[in-house]
Parts: C-alpha cells; sequence; structure tokens
C-alpha cells in the first residue's frame, strides 16, 4: 500500500485537482494507494471537495480524512498523518507526503516508489536541486530563500544524496519512520509550522539513512490563491531550530546514543 498523505489547510480550489491526478499517477499500476488527507481546521469546502473527487475516482482510491476542530500548523497536520500511517501500515507499504495544493505533480510518485524500493533508500526526495527540475512560477524571494537554505543545511547537515531540504514532497519507507520513532519517542514531529519539513529530515540523519532525489517539476503557477507560509516567521522559527538540533548532535542525540537506542530496539525486537 502506498499511502498519500496530503496536510491541507484551506486547499478547496486545489485538493480536487491534486486527487484527480492522483488518481492518473495510479492508473495501470497494481499497487493499491490510500490518500490520508489531514484537513487542519480549515474553514471552507476542502473535505467536501475531496470526498467527491475520491467518489469520481469509483472507488479505485481510498480516502481517509483526519480532522484537527482548530489550525495548529503544517507539522501539526504532518505528525497526525505521518502517526497515523505508523499505526496503520505494514513495513513494505510507503509513505508519501505532498503539499495539497496541487503544485507537487503525484505523477512523480510511482517513480518515486521504485526508486525507493529497487535501491534500498529509507528516502526519495522531489527535488528542485537536481538535473532535470523543471520550476515553473515560483517568485524571486523564495528561490533565494530555499538556495541560501540549500547551502546553510548541505554545510551545517550533510545528509549524502540530498539537497533539497525544505520540499515537502518525499516518499518515506515505514521502518524508518518507526526506527525515529523508536529513537525520540513524543520528542520529535514537535515543530508545529512549516520548519516541520526540515526538522524531520534533520532528525532522520541521525539515524545515518539512506536517501536519493529525483528532479522535481514544480508547478507553482497551478497555485490558487496565495501560499500559506510566512515567510519571516518560517525563517525565525528555522534557524531556531537548526541552532538546537546542531547542538543535540554532540550531546542527546549524537549518532553514537542514536545508533545505542536503535541496538536496543534490536535487541529487544530478537528477544521478542
Ligand atoms: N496542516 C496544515 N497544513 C498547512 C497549513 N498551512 C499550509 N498547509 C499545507 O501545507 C502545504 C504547503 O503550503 P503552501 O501554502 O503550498 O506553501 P508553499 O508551497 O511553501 O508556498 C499545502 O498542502 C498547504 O495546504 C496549516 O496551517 N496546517
Ligand atoms: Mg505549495
Amino acid at each position: 500500500m502506498i499511502y498519500v498523505l496530503f496536510p491541507a489547510f484551506n486547499e478547496e480550489e486545489s485538493i480536487g485537482a491534486a486527487l484527480a491526478a492522483l488518481g492518473s499517477a495510479m492508473r495501470g499500476h497494481a499497487e493499491s494507494y490510500c490518500a490520508v488527507l489531514v484537513d487542519d481546521g480549515s474553514t471552507d469546502r476542502t473535505v467536501a471537495v475531496a470526498e467527491k473527487a475520491a467518489a469520481e475516482l469509483g472507488g479505485a482510491l481510498e480516502l481517509r480524512v483526519l480532522k484537527h476542530g482548530v489550525n495548529q500548523g503544517l507539522g501539526a497536520g504532518l505528525k497526525t498523518g505521518i502517526r497515523w500511517c505508523l499505526e496503520h501500515a505494514r513495513d513494505e507499504d510507503v509513505l508519501v507526503s505532498l503539499d495539497a495544493d496541487n503544485t507537487h505533480p503525484p505523477a512523480l510518485i510511482p517513480g518515486m516508489v521504485q526508486l525507493l524500493r529497487s535501491g534500498g533508500y529509507d528516502l526519495v526526495i522531489a527535488s528542485r536541486y537536481q538535473r532535470g527540475a523543471v520550476i515553473h512560477g515560483v517568485p524571486g524571494y523564495r528561490r533565494l530563500l530555499s538556495d541560501g537554505g540549500r547551502f546553510l543545511f548541505q554545510a551545517l547537515f550533510y545528509i549524502p544524496g540530498v539537497r533539497d531540504y525544505t520540499c515537502c514532497f518525499r516518499a518515506y519507507r515505514i521502518p524508518v519512520l518507526r526506527r525515529a520513532d523508536y529513537v525520540y519517542r513524543d520528542d520529535w514531529l514537535t515543530a508545529r509550522g512549516f520548519e516541520a519539513v526540515m526538522d524531520l529530515l534533520l532528525r532522520l540523519r541521525q539515524l545515518g539513512i539512506h536517501a536519493a532525489e529525483v528532479p522535481i517539476e514544480l508547478q507553482y503557477e497551478q497555485r490558487v490563491g496565495r501560499s500559506k507560509m510566512r515567510v519571516l516567521h518560517t525563517i525565525r522559527r528555522t534557524l531556531a531550530l537548526l541552532g538546537a538540533r546542531f547542538v543535540e548532535r554532540f550531546g542527546r542525540y549524537s549518532r553514537r546514543n542514536v545508533q545505542a537506542r536503535l541496538s536496543q530496539a534490536q535487541a529487544a525486537g530478537a528477544r521478542a
């Protein structure tokens, strides 16, 4: 099963097209897909539109809707969705996350999943920084921000195979998320806002992950309405988190400590 997680806040104008595109992407692939929509206190018709779009696919796509009563932020939405998937998924399943605003083409998903499995990766990212990536309609200041972020993250938190630390469009193997859950317990998926996307990767980094990227075609011009990212707020929160994660690397969540916890988990698993 491929779980496709859409964190959404007021996406009534886009979620229908995003689900329809997922329906087209899955066609001809034997594996089943389950769209997991985390509706984060939307005040518009996001859920109704999603349900209609799924119904129009004639049962080909299972849709699960998880709801927050009040808006809590993108990170909180990802947390709800990831936790739900970890409860329901089997180890051979895959979790894909992507924007609900129809700017991330679901057509990439089958290829990402195939690479994840055939290459033995824990994570495959749809990246703006791989040869062949095409970016439509992203404003200059947002590009500058991503480019600056990329250099900062790569310098401070190098992960082999990773260039794009802030794109939400990723395919994860379930066991790597379970390992993170075991190591960090309640101390992960804690970031509330957009900085959570980067934080997820920094936390997985300490586990020693194998990651790869595929080029994305980012259809930003297809976004209806404005981006929900508050730029200055996100920069501030991201920098604060970077500092915290940098310090942790030399203490509580050093590679050594993390590996020790993972060995404990393996030993406990072997005994069970
Ligand atoms: N759960 C949740 N999702 C959000 C929130 N704000 C934005 N999103 C979703 O996060 C994704 C990225 O937001 P978007 O506005 O597209 O940001 P951009 O792509 O960085 O410009 C979209 O799927 C949004 O619906 C929020 O407050 N809560
Ligand atoms: Mg977006």
